[in-house]
């Protein structure tokens, strides 16, 4: 085989709350994608408490998917899309998320849009929280700290997946699970087990609450996958992964180390969500810090039970690690307690993301030979600015990014014999950043006429990748 199988699930990813807007139409209640502001490049976004009048929430109108989506869903189906990754917000279902009852017009919603992709033969790929979590959830609860909210998740699942049984087959249970794991985050972002870090004052405070509501949310993920396999076994549900991969920055045994560290500390989720138990290296190395982790009998049992189909994940960009305190020329930045650095070898985007598509084939080798399930490239792309100018807008640079991951995904399958279901590239459609809150970092290869500041007409226009991802699903990645 020196082909592509034939139903390669060529696609377009994108969440629910980067592109819906409506945040407070048809019931649907407030979530913790609501109370971000706008950022910029190098600016962070800020969590406010509630809905304040001055800021500006961008992902309130988002693209406005929810009203234009049949118009979309055209271009999509012009595209040649198989499959459509996004998201189910889940404040739409449970605005408050401690309900008993869902909101139907919520789930009304999803059924109508997953139709419409259905009749234009395109199949959805449903994440169940995407940064999305309830806001009530968060504030009253504090998020995944709280194991209530385990049977929150649960119920929402169940409700969702019984509703969409007939209608989606491949499901992810929460998006990049583990970039939480960096320990980056401040008073003004959330985690995506929607903490915020109040009162923690130490790194080390922050990383034992970090942990403790990582395994919350495993367990809530692993009661999804037997509530999912129980309403319908054919159902494929995987977990969702950040993987970056981080290498040595030179030979030395030290530097080798420091990246298997850090790799580990992201391999966390996934070893956990694949094998059913807690890996020893976290273990022995929440004993050493004197960190004690709720995890009783019975939630390891359910960690056992509920193991993943499949593994979807992202993947932007590598990094490098060094254990050198210095080094000429270079600035050596503190990330994930380790010290890294800029990849010599590899170039960046305007956002600092080190562009490095070889970087997808090692990923997908090494994720293979230490799980040997089925990988799913459910995000991949380029944040760049476009040019409007042109008619189709003019966006090599876009081409040349998919382009050289999709050739290195290629030689993975094809020479290394990983087992790839599909690819599903990021922002199909320009979308807010998720990161910086802005309009103008751009993904799609359709063009909506919005700015970061919120204005703009939401017209769609192609680019000149659009004309390319055609093609390039046409010929099932033959002509890249
Ligand atoms: P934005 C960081 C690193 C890798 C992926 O990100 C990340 C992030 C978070 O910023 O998130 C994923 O929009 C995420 C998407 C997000 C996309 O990458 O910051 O799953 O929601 O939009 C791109 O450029």
């Amino acid at each position: 085989m020196n082909k592509l199988q034939k139903d390669f699930l060529w696609g377009g990813a994108v969440a629910a709350h980067q592109i819906e807007g409506a945040w407070n139409l048809a019931g649907k209640g407030l979530s913790i994608a609501d109370v971000m502001t706008s950022g910029g490049n190098g600016i962070p976004r800020q969590v406010t408490k509630g809905v304040k009048a001055p800021y500006y929430y961008p992902n309130h109108e988002a693209i406005d998917f929810y009203h234009r989506y049949p118009e979309d869903i055209a271009l999509f189906k012009e595209l040649g899309l198989k499959v459509f990754r996004t998201s189910i917000h889940w404040s739409r279902i449970f605005p408050l998320g401690d309900e008993e009852m869902p909101n139907e017009q919520g789930l009304q919603y999803y059924d109508d849009l997953f139709d419409r992709l259905l009749d234009n033969g395109i199949e959805p790929v449903i994440t169940l929280s995407h940064f999305e979590m309830p806001y009530h959830l968060a504030e009253a609860y504090g998020g995944f700290r709280d194991k209530r909210v385990i049977e929150f998740f649960a119920h929402y699942a169940e409700t969702v997946m019984k509703r969409f049984k007939d209608k989606v087959k491949y499901w992810m249970t929460f998006n990049e699970i583990n970039n939480q794991a960096d320990g980056q985050h401040d008073l003004h972002t959330w985690t995506n087990s929607g903490i915020l870090f109040e009162h923690e004052a130490t790194q080390s405070e922050k990383e034992a609450v970090i942990y403790q509501a990582s395994i919350n949310e495993l367990i809530a993920s692993a009661r999804a996958v037997m509530i999912g396999k129980s309403i319908n076994p054919e159902f494929q549900i995987g977990c969702m992964m950040a993987y970056v991969p981080v290498y040595p920055f030179s030979s030395k045994p030290e530097d080798q180390m420091a990246a298997l560290k850090v790799m580990n500390r992201r391999f966390f989720y996934s070893d956990i969500h694949v094998r059913g138990k807690v890996p020893t290296y976290a273990v022995k190395s929440w004993q050493q810090k004197g960190y004690s982790i709720d995890l009783s009998d019975e939630e390891k049992e359910v960690l056992q039970q509920g193991t993943v189909d499949f593994i979807g994940f992202s993947y932007y960009m590598s990094g490098t690690v060094t254990t050198l305190e210095k080094l000429e020329g270079q600035s050596i930045t503190d990330f994930d307690n380790s010290k890294m650095l800029t990849n010599p070898y590899v170039s960046s985007s305007d956002w600092g993301w080190q562009i490095d598509p070889v970087g997808l084939r090692y990923t997908l080798n090494i994720v293979y030979e230490r799980y040997g399930l089925p990988l799913f490239i459910v995000e991949n792309g380029f944040g760049a600015y476009d040019d409007v100018h042109e008619e189709p807008i003019q966006d090599q640079y876009r081409i040349d990014y998919l382009a050289a991951h999709i050739h290195q995904m290629k030689l993975a399958i094809i020479e290394d014999g990983v087992d790839v279901l599909g690819y599903t590239p990021w922002g199909i459609i320009d979308i807010v950043s998720f990161g910086s809150g802005e309009m103008d970092k751009r993904y799609g290869m359709i063009y909506v006429d919005k700015d970061n500041s919120g204005e703009g007409s939401l017209k769609r226009r192609k680019k000149a990748s659009f004309n390319w991802y055609q093609k390039v699903i046409a010929t099932n990645g033959e002509d890249i």
